[in-house]
C-alpha cells in the first residue's frame, strides 16, 4: 500500500513482546502497515514475525543478516518504506515501551508537522516503572542535548516517533552514523536545521516488560560525544559567520 502510514518496528531478542506489541498496534491503528525489521535474533523472533506477516497482509519483515545496532536497523526500514511511497515512517520500539494505543494522538498532529516527537518530558508526559538511574539519565540526556545544541526540544532521545516521508527523505539519511540513542538525537538535530516542524505530544512510556535492555555505556558514550561535537561545530559556524 502507498500513501499510508508505515509503523516500522527494530527487533532484537523480543520474541516474547512482539506479538502482543503487534496484537495492540493493528487494533489502535488498524490501516497503518507494519514492519518488523529483525538482525537475525537467536531467539527465533525473525521466525515469529515471519507467522505474524504470513497471517496478516499489513504486516511486513525485513530480515537482516545481523545484529548492527537500532540506527542501522532503522535506516534500512526507512528506505524499505520511502521506496514504496508511504507518506508518514513511524519508530516503535519492541518491548512495550511504546504504547500502540498512543499512536493515532501522535498520528493526529502530523497534519500541523514534519516531525511528531512522543515526549515523556512536556507536561502530560510520564515514565512509569523505571529506576531513578534510567529516568536521570534520560532526562540528564535530554537536558544536556538541548544546553549543548541550544534546541527547545524536552526529549531529545526517545524513539516513539512520526516522521513526514518527504521531511525524513530530507535529512541526507545516507551520511547517518550514529546508531543508539544517539541516532535519535542525529535525526532531530538534522530536522531542526533544516527548519521543519518539529512537535512534542506527551507519552507514557514503561519499562520493557520481558526480554533484556541493549542499552550500554557504549551508547551513552556515543551520544555524549557527538552531540557535544555538533554544539560545538554549530556554535563555531556561528561564530566564523559574525567575525
Ligand atoms: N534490529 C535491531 N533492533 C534493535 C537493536 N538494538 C535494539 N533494538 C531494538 O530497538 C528497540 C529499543 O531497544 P531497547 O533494548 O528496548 O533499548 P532501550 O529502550 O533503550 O532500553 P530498555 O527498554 O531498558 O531495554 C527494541 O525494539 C529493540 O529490540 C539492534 O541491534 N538491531
Ligand atoms: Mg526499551
Amino acid at each position: 500500500m502507498s500513501g499510508g502510514v508505515l509503523v516500522i518496528i527494530p527487533t532484537y531478542n523480543e520474541s516474547e513482546s512482539l506479538p502482543g506489541v503487534i496484537e495492540r498496534l493493528r487494533r489502535a491503528v488498524p490501516d497503518a502497515d507494519v514492519l518488523i525489521a529483525d538482525d537475525n535474533s537467536p531467539d527465533g523472533t525473525g521466525l515469529l514475525a515471519d507467522e505474524l506477516a504470513a497471517h496478516d497482509s499489513h504486516i511486513h519483515v525485513l530480515h537482516r543478516a545481523g545484529k548492527e545496532g537500532l540506527g542501522k536497523a532503522y535506516l534500512a526500514g526507512f528506505a524499505w518504506g520511502l521506496e514504496r511511497d508511504y507518506e508518514v515512517l513511524v519508530e516503535m520500539d519492541a518491548d512495550g515501551s511504546h504504547r500502540p494505543e498512543e499512536l493515532p494522538r501522535l498520528l493526529a498532529q502530523m497534519p500541523h508537522a514534519d516531525v511528531v516527537l512522543g515526549s515523556r518530558w512536556v507536561p502530560g508526559g510520564a515514565v512509569v516503572n523505571w529506576p531513578a538511574s534510567r529516568r536521570l539519565l534520560s532526562q540528564g540526556g535530554s537536558l544536556y542535548t538541548r544546553m549543548a545544541l541550544g534546541i527547545p526540544t524536552r526529549d531529545a532521545t526517545g524513539g516513539y516517533r512520526a516522521y513526514r516521508a518527504s521531511a525524513l527523505a530530507s535529512l541526507d539519511l545516507a551520511t547517518v552514523e550514529s546508531n543508539g540513542y544517539c541516532f535519535q538525537i542525529d535525526l532531530l538535530w538534522r530536522a531542526l536545521q533544516r527548519g521543519l516542524v518539529v512537535r512534542e505530544v506527551p507519552i507514557t512510556f514503561g519499562e520493557r516488560e520481558a526480554g533484556t535492555s541493549k542499552m550500554s555505556n557504549r551508547i551513552v558514550r556515543e551520544a555524549l560525544l557527538n552531540v557535544t561535537r555538533w554544539g560545538a561545530s554549530h556554535r563555531w559556524a556561528q561564530v566564523s559567520r559574525r567575525s
